[in-house]
């Protein structure tokens, strides 16, 4: 039979995209929905907010559940986690000690000193952190996808620094308004503005990025070599966020080489055919198709790799410098889709 699995914070902005990602899941069967007290024994249809997304009935009537510790270890192998990050920290680590695999979307575990960050394509090496030192027994661990904004040119950095090797990678983020959660979407209240702070999203960037691009050898994560500047801004755009790179590479490769090492890259997804993965997980863009996120997060985009896929365009060189801009879908494959690759890929591999 299929693995059950709980999803913690249905009722948010990522728990329901865990739900949509679910339906029909070949590895995974949603067991309950678990969210706040507020929630509890509403029908998940009742607590839809903002999206129109297309839910068979039978999800649509499945009542939510408060959440409980000592049900969820019993009753499930594995916890999708869409808290918000001030509740999952013990929440999450409760459910490790019991013995479930908590795949996190939550910021609260990702830098500490045993818990992977895990985005397939770059650097599926480090899940052996979780056996290596099983710091919660029983068969537990936590396992975090990076926050989106990083997701989004973790894919991309990894097949440059691979091919050409990376010095310095200055980031400035346009990120959309869902990364804030639904209090901001539906007011819209920043249209005709452009806000240049993020609470902790620079630092966040920072350290995840050279956290997952680095390595794990004798049970310590050791930072990647190269530094990484961010500097990030909320713009109004529902979904997708929007970056762009200003990179110094170690070697001197033509624009076309650089086009083709992005197009070419495949990962461990793409090898082993996980249910969620994009076939292309770096789309690169011709000129008169810029990436941007009215094409290339919406639904009905032909090749939009079902939001899992970032796009790569204008890639440029100028005074040695390499610059291009890429866009991801923050809730998808920055949010609920990052875990879900990652529970797959640890079925796939009997990590589960
Ligand atoms: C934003 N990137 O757009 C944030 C949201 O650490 O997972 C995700 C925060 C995180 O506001």
């Amino acid at each position: 039979g299929k693995v059950k699995v709980a999803v913690l914070g249905a009722t948010g902005m990522i728990g329901q995209r865990f739900v949509e990602m679910l339906e029909d899941h070949p590895y995974f069967e949603i067991e309950g929905l678990y969210a706040s007290e507020r929630s509890e024994g509403k029908r998940f249809g009742d607590t839809l907010k903002v999206r129109d997304y297309n839910y068979k009935q039978e999800t649509l009537d499945m009542k939510i559940s408060k959440m409980d510790v000592d049900h969820i270890s019993k009753a499930c192998r594995i916890a999708f986690s869409g808290i918000p990050s001030e509740l999952a920290g013990p929440t999450e680590t409760e459910l490790a000690q019991k013995g479930v695999a908590v795949f996190t979307n939550a910021g609260s575990h990702r830098m500490d000193p045993h818990v992977p960050i895990i985005v397939p394509e770059v650097n599926t090496d480090q899940f052996c952190s979780i056996k290596d030192q099983d710091t919660y027994g029983n068969g537990g661990y936590i396992v975090t996808n990076a926050n989106c904004s990083s997701t989004g040119i973790v894919v991309p950095l990894r097949a440059l620094n691979d091919a050409f090797g990376l010095n310095e990678v200055f980031v400035s983020t346009y990120q959309a308004i869902s990364g804030a959660g639904y209090p901001g979407v539906p007011s819209l209240d920043i249209v005709g503005n452009v806000i240049p702070f993020i609470s902790h999203e620079e630092e966040k960037m920072e350290t995840e990025l050279a956290k997952m691009l680095g390595t794990y050898a004798d049970g310590e994560f050791k930072y990647a070599g190269f530094k990484v500047m961010a500097n990030c801004a909320r713009v109004p755009v529902i979904d997708g966020h929007t970056e762009s790179l200003v990179i110094d590479m170690k070697e001197s490769p033509s624009i076309e080489e650089v086009a083709k090492v992005l197009a070419d890259f495949r990962g461990e997804p793409q090898k082993l055919g996980l249910p969620s993965a994009p076939e292309q997980p770096i789309i690169v863009r011709a000129e008169e198709n810029r990436p941007q996120p009215i094409y290339d997060v919406f639904a009905g985009t032909p090749d939009r790799a079902r939001g899992m896929a970032s796009s790569v365009g204008r890639i440029r060189c100028s005074n040695g410098y390499y610059k291009m801009w890429v866009v991801s879908h923050n809730t998808l494959r920055g949010g609920a889709g990052g875990s879900m690759l990652n529970a797959e890929y640890a079925y796939k591999k009997g990590i589960l």
